[in-house]
């Protein structure tokens, strides 16, 4: 065989004109040189080049001179032994699939493939599409371009790419790359998996995998979907036509997806895409050990694509997380929140403390930090303006935490894990603190550098030394969820500590009295038809406010979670009481994070047998309200209306 470049999937053959072209080419490749061309017709980044075969050809033995490497036209193609692969959770299986087959090839394509259903992408729909060899599928016609073009121009190439590099599956040790549909018809596939990289090498290999997802009912549009990239072991990222050396270096893998119109809100990368070896094993951003919007599956990327515009995507937020020594925080979950909750993204920082969130939603949102699990330090939300094209680092210094401090009690809360006080946020509370009597004592709580409320304590009458500042509401106050600090000024000294403002859930009886000791369990799942698991005890999926799960209710009935962006479910049991079916457990529907879910009712029925009077028809009791719960990030006042007529529309759909 030849080092050569078929532009199409048919299988390159040994012919008169391949051998001519090669010889044009090494004839060219000796002229470049002697002429002292450092450059055999480099292609442009943001825009993609008419493929040529006599180009890939001279820049693939370009690369072979360089290196002093022998080369022979009748050498034969490198058949390399494939690096041990390791296990890859994020790819799912495909097998008993009806997939189809890319012939062994380079640069080829597909026919045209009917999807098995039709998508909105960014507002184009679209109902088949073309795989290509190089690691991308494209709508218009199929795509042999094998060095990767930047995603975010104006590019005229509508296209999804999990992994556009020079994918070649001519060595011996690739396998083919395969695609079709879910047995359902909910998903489609491509598979990517363990392949090489040209010119015929299979000594390392890549996996990467693409999933369409319909998504259908309830609050989905037609044409709503889910892109999943999944990956295996990235072990290398450029074909020797791209300026690669032994796979790495020159013009690297790209991933992302576009409309190719370069319009704002139509194109995206992730972040390290195209950075020499950010995406493979052990880089910055390495695709196989880190997770966008996946936080159970290490190697997956998943985006929501939604026709009502909050699939719109924008520029990433990269960023590091160290603890109060300067030390990196691996295993820490990074989340960000759109401010008005239509859209969110979370991931895990690496071993370097290192994350990325990409594709996000443009306009104000609020990042926000969750350490790992067993580590009690924290840090407050930080608020960023996303925009398109605007990368944003935001970085968290984690410390605390500050405890309330000798002589000061808040009578509202809560135990909570971390030792930080906690108070609900709609719900008044009393701070009292000892001084010397005659103090002038006054207080500032501050959240995010915004002071929410500042004011004067009272020295007691009876007592003189002791002090006492009533806050009504924080909510009020237009306060989030999340850490606050506390400074308390004894004549100008300040004293600081922090507060948590937590929303609450409420389980009570058919009687609306509170249910003290209910058992409650939060569930997670990254998607929202499941599956669900609960979340694991001291999970990092749960702020340190509050990481006890399953938890029981306070005197009040009251529980809280804070919980990082997802979809859950919570179930609720009390000794003596049953759930509306006459079941244990009272279930919620799912509940998708954001938008929060404050000051929830979860009901249960007494299984007393004493009689209880009738309730009035068509009164609350007669719904058996499965609410609930947990929260999340900040809703600002103007907001309140639209969430609670958004959980008043849940309670009809789980009441039957
Ligand atoms: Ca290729």
């Amino acid at each position: 065989m030849l080092h050569n470049k078929p532009p199409t999937a048919s299988i390159q053959r040994l012919s008169f004109i391949g051998v001519l072209t090669a010889i044009i080419a090494f004839v060219a490749v000796v002229a470049l040189l002697m002429t002292g061309s450092t450059s055999a017709g480099a292609q442009e980044d943001s825009t993609p080049p008419a493929d040529s075969a006599l180009l890939k050809e001279l820049e693939a033995n370009n690369g072979l001179l360089a290196e002093d490497e022998p080369f022979s036209l009748f050498s034969e193609p490198e058949v390399g032994v494939a690096e041990f692969r390791p296990a890859a959770p994020a790819l799912i299986s495909t097998a008993g699939w009806d997939l189809l087959e890319i012939p062994a090839n380079d640069d080829g394509s597909s026919a045209l493939v009917p999807l098995p259903f039709t998508i909105n992408f960014l507002g184009n729909q679209y109902s088949a599409l073309y795989v290509n060899n190089n690691g991308n599928v494209t709508f218009n016609e199929p795509m042999s371009t094998y060095t990767p073009f930047g995603l975010t121009g104006e590019t005229g190439v509508p296209i999804i790419a999990p992994f556009f590099a020079d994918i070649d599956t001519r060595g011996e040790g690739s396998q083919l790359v395969t695609y079709g549909a879910s047995p359902d018809g909910n998903q489609f596939v491509v598979n990517w998996v363990d392949v090489g990289y040209f010119s015929s090498h299979s000594d390392k290999l890549i996996s990467a995998q693409l999933v369409l997802t319909k998504r259908s009912g309830g609050t989905f549009e037609e044409g709503d979907f889910d892109i999943t990239f999944n990956y295996g072991s990235i072990g290398w990222e450029t074909g020797d036509a791209s300026d690669g050396v032994e796979g790495f270096g020159g013009t690297p893998v790209r991933a992302g997806y576009s409309l190719g119109t370069g319009v704002e809100g139509t194109f995206f990368e992730l972040a390290g895409s195209g950075q020499t070896r950010a995406l493979t094993d052990g880089g910055d951003r390495a695709l196989f050990t880190n997770s966008l919007n996946a936080l159970s599956t290490p190697g997956r990327y998943t985006f929501a694509i939604r026709g009502d515009g909050s699939g719109q995507v924008a520029g990433n937020v990269i960023g590091t997380v160290t603890d109060n020594t300067g030390l990196p925080v691996s295993g820490a979950i990074v989340s960000i929140v759109a401010a008005d909750g239509s859209w969110s993204s979370n991931t895990i920082t690496g071993a370097n403390g290192s994350y990325a969130l990409s594709g996000l939603g443009t306009g104000d949102a609020s990042v926000r930090v969750s350490p790992p699990a067993g580590m009690s330090l924290d840090a407050p939300a930080q608020m960023v303006t996303t925009a398109i094209g605007t990368p944003l680092t935001v970085d968290f210094v984690l410390s605390g935490p500050r405890t309330l401090p000798a002589g000061t009690t808040i009578d509202q809360g809560v135990p909570q894990t971390s030792g930080v006080p906690s108070v609900y946020w709609d719900s008044p509370f009393d701070i009292t603190h000892l001084a010397a009597p005659g103090a002038d004592v006054t207080f500032e709580i501050i959240q995010n550098g915004r002071i929410l409320l500042a004011g004067d304590f009272t020295e007691s009458a009876t007592e003189p030394g002791l002090y006492t500042a009533t806050i009504t509401s924080l909510l009020a106050q237009q306060a989030n969820s999340g850490l606050a600090q506390v400074v308390i000024y004894v004549n100008g000294v300040p004293i600081i500590f922090d507060l948590y403002i937590d929303p609450a859930g409420t389980v009570v009886d058919q009687d609306g009295q509170p249910i003290a000791g209910a058992e409650v369990t939060i569930y997670r799942s990254d998607n929202p038809d499941g599956p669900f698991e609960p979340v694991p005890d001291g999970s990092a999926l749960l702020s340190p406010s509050n990481r006890t799960n399953p938890d029981v209710t306070d005197a009040q009935g009251r529980f809280s979670w804070d919980t990082v962006p997802g979809y859950y479910r919570v179930s609720a049991s009390a000794p003596g009481y049953l759930a509306e079916d006459g079941s244990e457990l009272a279930w919620t529907d799912v509940l998708p994070v954001p938008p929060e879910h404050l000051d929830l009712v979860l009901t249960l029925k007494s299984t007393d047998t004493t009689p209880t009077p009738e309730p009035e028809p068509g009164s609350s009791s007669d719904n058996y309200i499965f609410n609930v719960f947990a929260s999340l990030m900040s809703l600002i006042g103007g907001l309140l209306s639209s969430i609670f007529s958004g959980i008043l529309s849940l309670f009809g759909s789980s009441a039957s």
